[in-house]
């Protein structure tokens, strides 16, 4: 179902007169109130008045995780400290967490854009909704939470973790739609088997919302078959509002819409800058037309991936995203070869005698780099035969080499000896000390 008719299905020439006026204003604001802003732009010798054409964006600058970690915590904010009803941040690898904050309006805005995200999903009143997404800083439970209260489903805030508690409750409550990182979804999986439960026969549910880190096609479908539903995408980043920035219809299931009367999309090359044509592989770049505490331009998010711009079969008009294949500061390289982690799932997954838990371990041997790929067996896989084993790690290095480029050591480990995670799975171990 589509949850707003009108701007969901804007034609394409409204749509893009709408950014352009939002984003016209976006930018007068933004310089009047935003010192950091003003300084950049006269930096680059542009005007809010120079930008007549959703083309001459490509004259602003950009925005970096680093300016809003140099302006920590409030420096970016555009609207006075009583105006902000929330906070949240997200934790970086190193130093202090990044800082978003929300007017009402924000609020409402994010509301907004995860009902239309559960409406795609076929999700809606008379539905129970299990909210897995940790709650508190991180912007997936709370995101999350307020929109399905909008669009009338009962929630249970049960954030993540404590995986027993989840099944009863799907049990006994009748759940029929829950939301978590995949990978969560799929560990949820096996304590449903070890409970004795099988979530076909046993749960009411018929949807999964899950997203905050790359999956693939193949692991949705494996979701699938386990669960017996229909798993959705969701994408989105704090620093540009949270969950919600683009979603899946259940119609069709390839690629996400993204909310484009709130956010302007680019792709470009991360090394050059440059704005490249849709459909060509590259890094995402928001604009947030409609926030209000923390506006931003031109956000370099990392993300790689390409856009869609064939209309979908769903009616909506917004411009769709492909998966993601991975951070173009999460991609490793490893002896000159680039390598993203979702490139080794999307191999280890096609065999059915291995489960999707892997890790990638990367050293430094002298001056060579070193690639060691841990794989689990999966359920009911044993590791007595030693020859099969052997046999297998042999043929997913060849493809490793042959597809990726890299050699690398497969090591087949028991079923159930890689970490599980209850929110973002870690799949890289990078030892190297460069
Ligand atoms: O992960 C927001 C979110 C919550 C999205 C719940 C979806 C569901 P951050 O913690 O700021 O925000 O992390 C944002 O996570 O730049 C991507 O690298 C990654 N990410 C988020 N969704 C997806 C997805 C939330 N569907 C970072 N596919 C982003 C791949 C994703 N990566």
């Amino acid at each position: 179902m589509i949850w707003n008719e009108h701007y969901e299905t804007l034609p394409r020439e409204y749509l893009e007169e709408l950014q352009l006026r939002r984003l016209r204003q976006l930018l007068n604001n933004v310089y009047a109130r935003v010192e950091f802003y003003r300084n950049k732009m006269d930096e680059a010798g542009v005007k809010p008045d120079d930008i007549k054409s959703l083309a001459d964006m490509s004259r602003l600058p950009f925005t970096y995780k680093q300016d809003m970690r140099d302006n920590y915590p409030f420096g970016l904010f555009a609207v006075p400290q009583e105006q902000i009803v929330r906070l949240h941040a997200s934790s970086g690898t190193t130093g202090k967490p990044t800082v978003v904050g929300y007017t009402r309006r924000d609020i409402d805005t994010w509301t907004e854009i995860m009902a239309r995200t559960f409406s795609a999903a076929g999700v809606g009143a008379g539905d129970i909704l299990q909210n897995a997404y940790g709650y508190g800083l991180f912007t997936g439970g709370l995101g999350a939470h307020y929109g399905a209260e909008k669009i009338g489903a009962s929630v249970i805030p049960i954030s993540g973790g404590n995986s027993k508690k989840q099944l009863m409750l799907m049990k006994d409550f009748g759940s029929t739609a829950f939301s978590c990182t995949p990978s969560y979804a799929l560990s949820l999986y096996e304590t449903a088997v070890e409970e004795g439960i099988d979530p076909r026969k046993d749960l009411k549910l018929k949807a999964g919302i899950f997203g905050a880190e790359p999956w693939t096609n193949a692991m949705r479908q494996e979701i699938e078959d386990k669960w017996g539903i229909d798993a959705l995408d969701i994408y989105g980043l704090s620093e540009i509002i949270g969950p919600g920035v683009a979603f899946e219809c259940v119609e069709e299931k390839r690629g996400m819409h993204i909310n484009e009367d709130h956010f302007i999309v680019e792709t470009i090359n991360p090394e050059t800058g440059e704005v490249l044509p849709n459909g060509e592989e590259g890094e995402l770049v928001f604009t947030t037309i409609t926030k209000e505490a923390i506006p931003l331009i031109r956000y370099r998010t990392r993300d790689v991936t390409s856009l869609i711009t064939e209309p979908c079969k769903c009616g909506r008009s917004f411009v769709r995203m492909n998966k993601v294949m991975g951070r173009s500061d999460d991609m490793l390289i490893i002896r000159g070869v680039n390598v993203y982690p979702s490139q080794v799932e999307n191999i280890l997954v096609q065999r059915a005698e291995l489960s999707p838990y892997y890790l990638l371990i990367i050293d430094r041997e002298g001056n060579m780099d070193t690639l060691e790929v841990q794989v689990e067996l999966a359920e009911g896989q044993f590791m007595d035969r030693v020859r099969r084993l052997q046999d297998l790690a042999k043929g997913i290095e060849k493809d490793i080499k042959s597809m990726i480029g890299v050699t690398c050591k497969v090591r087949i480990v028991e079923h159930k000896t890689i970490a599980r995670s209850e929110g973002k799975a870690q799949r890289v171990k990078d030892n190297r000390k460069i």
